[in-house]
Formats: C-alpha cells, sequence, structure tokens
C-alpha cells in the first residue's frame, strides 16, 4: 500500500503515557460515587454498577495476569483519536499477557449483534497507529438498548472467550455501555464493560471527564481553515464569510474555534436559548455589525454559526416540533401536503395549518429554507435539523435587513457573502499530538481497568494542561454521571449532555472580547495542526481547557 510522506513518519510516533502507565500499575480505590442528580432512581436501575469507587491509578508491582480476550466498537460520528485508543488498548493488554487477544466489532454496535468480526493482531493494527478516521473496523449509529441486542452480542462474545467490552463512543454509546455492563453484571455473564469518552461536539465532558478524544484535532482543522479565510477576507476586502460548524447540538466547537480565530461574530446557540431571542433579533445583531464595518469602509468579515443554532431559538423550535406532528408520516396533513407539485402552493398550504405564531415564522423565512424544513426528514420522520443550511438562511435573512437599513439610510456599505460548513474536513484528521497521546492513554487505561476487573467504568484521564506524564489516569463509574431525562416521552437514566456554560470561562472570555473583534479586525491565524516543533505549538490543547483549567 502507498503511503503519504507525513503518514509514514507519523507512524514512527510513540504517543505519550501518563507516568502511571508506563510501568505496572497499581488501583487505587478512592471514595464511593453518586450520580450527579436523581441518586434513588438510577440506584434502583443500576443495583450492580452503582456507586462503585472512583479509581486512579499508581506506579505498582508487576503481577502476573492469564491471557483473556477483548473486543472493541466504535460508535457514532467519527473522531480523531479513535485508531491510537484500539493501539492503546492492544499494547496494554499485551502488555498484561502478550497472549490476550483484541477482536474489533465491525461497522459499529451492529457488528455485536450481527456478529461481524475481525482479530485485531499487530500487524494489522500497524498501518492504523496515529491516523486519523475509524475505518479500521468502522463505525455505525446502531443502538445497544434492546435485551435481545444483549443476548445475541452475549453470544459471540462468549464464543470468542471474550472477557471485556470496550465502547467507543458518546454520551448516548456510553449510557448504552454503562445498561450493557448493569446487564452482563446481574446475568453474572462474565462480561465486562469499559467505556471511552468519544465526539468531535465536546459535549461529552464532567468533572471527572475533561474533554471527550477528537475535539482538540477537529477544532484545530477548523480553525486553521478559518484563519486562512480570515487572511482571504482581509485581503480582498469583498466578501462576508458565513461559516457553519459542526456539533449537532452544543457549540463548544464554534465557541473554541472563535476562541482560536477572532472572528467578528461567533453565534452560540446556548445564549441565544438562554436569551430567548428570535431568528429577527438574531439577524438584527449580525445587521448591526455588518452595518458599522461597512460604514466603515470595511465590507468583509467572518461570521461562525452553530450547526445546532436553529433548535436552540425558540420559535423555531416550536415550528419544528409543530411541522413534526403535522407532517408525520402517513397524517391526512402529510397527504395533502404531499399531493402538492407547485412548491408555493405547497407551501401556502402548509403556512394555512400552522398556528398563528409559528405560521409567522414560517412565512418569513426564505423559500428555499421553508422547503427543507418541510421535504427533508429523516426515518423517523423528524425534519433534518442538520440539513438546515443555516448559514444560508442567515446570510439572506441578513441581506433583506441591511437593504431596509439603506433605504432608511443607516448603511452605506455593500455586503457579499460565501457560505461554508466545516464539518467532515476535521472528524477524520490525523490526531494531534494532543489526541494522539491522549487516545493511547484512554485505550491503556481502558486495558489496566479490564484487567482489574473492572465493568461500568469508563475511562479517565485528566490534568490535561499539564505535560502527558502528569496526565491522571483512571476510572470513573458511568453512574456518576447519569440523571434522569424525557426521552421519546418515556424518563431514561443518561448521561447528562454538557453544553456551553455561560458561567464557564470559555463563554465569558468570547464575551468580553467579542465587541472588539466585531468592530475592528482582530483575526488570529493558528495554521495548520504541527507534528513537530515546538512544544507551545505542537502539543498546546485547546482554549477552552486551558481557561477553563486555569
Ligand atoms: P457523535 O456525537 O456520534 O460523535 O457525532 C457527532 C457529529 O459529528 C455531529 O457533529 C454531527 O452533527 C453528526 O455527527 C453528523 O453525523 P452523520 O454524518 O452521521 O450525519
Amino acid at each position: 500500500m502507498t503511503i503519504s510522506a507525513l503518514q509514514k513518519a507519523r507512524a514512527a510516533y510513540q504517543p505519550k503515557l501518563p507516568k502511571s502507565l508506563k510501568g505496572a500499575v497499581k488501583l487505587v480505590d478512592g471514595a464511593a460515587t453518586e450520580s450527579i442528580a436523581d441518586q434513588a432512581e438510577i440506584k434502583k436501575l443500576f443495583p450492580n454498577t452503582y456507586g462503585m469507587p472512583l479509581v486512579t491509578f499508581e506506579e505498582g508491582a508487576a503481577a502476573s495476569v492469564p491471557a483473556f480476550n477483548v473486543g472493541v466498537i466504535l460508535s457514532g460520528g467519527q473522531a480523531p483519536g479513535g485508531h491510537n485508543v484500539i493501539s492503546g488498548i492492544f499494547d496494554g493488554i499485551k502488555k498484561l499477557n502478550t497472549g490476550s487477544k483484541l477482536y474489533g466489532f465491525l461497522g459499529g454496535p451492529g457488528g455485536l449483534v450481527d456478529h461481524k468480526y475481525v482479530e485485531i493482531t499487530a500487524d494489522f493494527l500497524e498501518g492504523f497507529r496515529n491516523t486519523g478516521g475509524f475505518d479500521i473496523i468502522g463505525s455505525g449509529r446502531t443502538k445497544l438498548e434492546e435485551e435481545a441486542q444483549f443476548d445475541k452480542g452475549l453470544e459471540i462474545l462468549k464464543k470468542l472467550n471474550i472477557k471485556a467490552l470496550v465502547i467507543i463512543g458518546g454520551d448516548d454509546s456510553n449510557t448504552n455501555a454503562c445498561v450493557l455492563a448493569e446487564y452482563y453484571a446481574a446475568k453474572k455473564a462474565g462480561v465486562q464493560v469499559i467505556g471511552c469518552p468519544k465526539t468531535i461536539d465536546g459535549d461529552l465532558k464532567n468533572e471527572m471527564i475533561e474533554t471527550s478524544f477528537g475535539f482538540d484535532t477537529a477544532v484545530k482543522v477548523y480553525s486553521e481553515l478559518i484563519g486562512n479565510i480570515q487572511r482571504d477576507a482581509n485581503s480582498a476586502k469583498k466578501y462576508w464569510h458565513f461559516i457553519k460548524l459542526m456539533g449537532r447540538s452544543a457549540s463548544h466547537i464554534g465557541l473554541e474555534a472563535a476562541l482560536q480565530t477572532q472572528p467578528n461574530i461567533t453565534l452560540i446557540s446556548e445564549e441565544v436559548a438562554a436569551k430567548k431571542q428570535t431568528l429577527g433579533e438574531i439577524v438584527d445583531y449580525m445587521a448591526g455589525i455588518i452595518a458599522k464595518r461597512g460604514n466603515n469602509g470595511e465590507n468583509f468579515g467572518v461570521a461562525l454559526i452553530p450547526e445546532g443554532l436553529v433548535e436552540f431559538v425558540p420559535e423555531m423550535k416550536a415550528l419544528i416540533a409543530e411541522l413534526n406532528d403535522l407532517l408525520a408520516e402517513g397524517s391526512e396533513t402529510e397527504k395533502k401536503f404531499k399531493s402538492y407539485t407547485d412548491k408555493a402552493e405547497g407551501r401556502a398550504f402548509v403556512a394555512g395549518i400552522l398556528s398563528a405564531e409559528s405560521a409567522k415564522v414560517y412565512k418569513s423565512l426564505p423559500g428555499g429554507i421553508a422547503d427543507q424544513l418541510t421535504l427533508d426528514r429523516d426515518p423517523h420522520g423528524n425534519v433534518q435539523v442538520s440539513l438546515i443550511e443555516t448559514e444560508k438562511l442567515l446570510g439572506e435573512m441578513v441581506k433583506a435587513r441591511l437593504k431596509e437599513m439603506k433605504k432608511a439610510g443607516g448603511y452605506s456599505g455593500k455586503f457579499g457573502t460565501q457560505y461554508h460548513f466545516f464539518g467532515y474536513e476535521g472528524r477524520c484528521a490525523a490526531p494531534s499530538n494532543f489526541d494522539a497521546d491522549y487516545c493511547y492513554s484512554l485505550g491503556y487505561t481502558a486495558s489496566v481497568l479490564i484487567g482489574a476487573g473492572k465493568t461500568g467504568y469508563m475511562a479517565s484521564v485528566r490534568n490535561l494542561t499539564a505535560p502527558a506524564d502528569q496526565w491522571i489516569a483512571g476510572g470513573v463509574p458511568v453512574t456518576m454521571m447519569m440523571n434522569m431525562e424525557r426521552r421519546h416521552g418515556h424518563m431514561k437514566p443518561v448521561i447528562q449532555k454538557a453544553l456551553v456554560e455561560l458561567d464557564g470561562a470559555p463563554f465569558k472570555y468570547l464575551a468580553a472580547n467579542r465587541e472588539k473583534w466585531a468592530a475592528e479586525t482582530s483575526y488570529l491565524y493558528p495554521g495548520p495542526i504541527q507534528y513537530w516543533g515546538p512544544t507551545e505549538v505542537c502539543d498546546r490543547p485547546t482554549k477552552t481547557l486551558e481557561l477553563e483549567k486555569a
């Protein structure tokens, strides 16, 4: 196989490990834990895995462990560093006993249920070390929720003599990993389940999990691109670039990218929701900045827009909920709507059946966007919010607003737009040194937890703003991160999703500086991820982590 020069050089990179993982490891049990809320309900639902202690590692004396087999699953969206988690597990279990084996289930959790797997050998793994992507075994979005799936999975786990399963995923996948751990523990099935925190969205974090892996690399890639665009904008001085950034619901990616690049406008969904802003108010805010810059002769700029924005705008959320009901598959209203061949007539029909408030919002949308809300639906019949071109919606609405301002004499500039959506550009990037080291350490940590017989734990590596050898590795009971939430009409135990905190240091830094960044051109150009060179360039964690831990 031909590989690039960078791939070749990167293959030789030895990820850094915390000091406690370098030799033989001793486990230290800390205090017993409680869930963050709803303790009585969660305890009842997880009688075997609730209240377990936090675990940290220390250097210990070498001990011999019989050979054992482990299975691994990559779950959900790709995130840079997944291959290094697998490398860490592999090297960790081999260190405990060279006869141990690692099996990868193919295509995500579905591979466990469908008994599709591959043995991950040293040779097979070699080409994947320090590379981006999940292509080593593939990923998928099948949810492991049903007992029938758990039982089907147990058949293959038993057949392969697998002692433990590592599930690498986001909040939902780790919630399900914990349910699986509890199920196997209750059944005395002899299979441990360990989770690893993955998602570029950065919304799986808490007191014990400082960041999810992949966030660092993905945002550094987006920030490089944003910096390049800012340089172009400041050179040509003729375009406003509206850039939508991935992140299904939380705005951590947009916030971190803003801290790295200092653009003129940054929208944060959580702030929009907290202030109950309307689309009109968001458009006024953006048009105000654009007009001010335009009146100063600066007809250019960069605006960052989080992917999940529309669902955080209360009036849009209400509109989407109404549309989901009215256009539910098989309903009379859906049938009638589908009978319209003329798009404008279809829109008029929809406007007629919506509530007065939602109809007003719907009618204020550009036709193309209104069509996206009614035509593109997922298999469950819901609007696919991620397909809505929010950047174009805002661009068109801002344009209309500026036209009015011009008429009224408040604006004398020109407004030309370029639209971008950054997401897939970063999800499989070659992991930064931070993610390469963090992921390898997480995988290694998982192997130690398995060796010690733990189940229902998530691998945790903390103190991440310090050099890697000072990182603190250990395990956190997943039940500790849980609370009860309403999902699809039922109360369920789930890991609490971490949204951007408006009283947190990263957002406060943005809020304190954004007026200056809006008026002046204060762009920062972070440039591409560097793998070799000065530590402050190559091993720097995200600004979010730095500010949170300052
Ligand atoms: P995970 O939470 O599964 O890690 O995925 C995150 C994400 O990258 C989101 O940012 C994005 O909205 C979504 O996946 C897109 O996924 P897909 O390509 O499967 O539609």
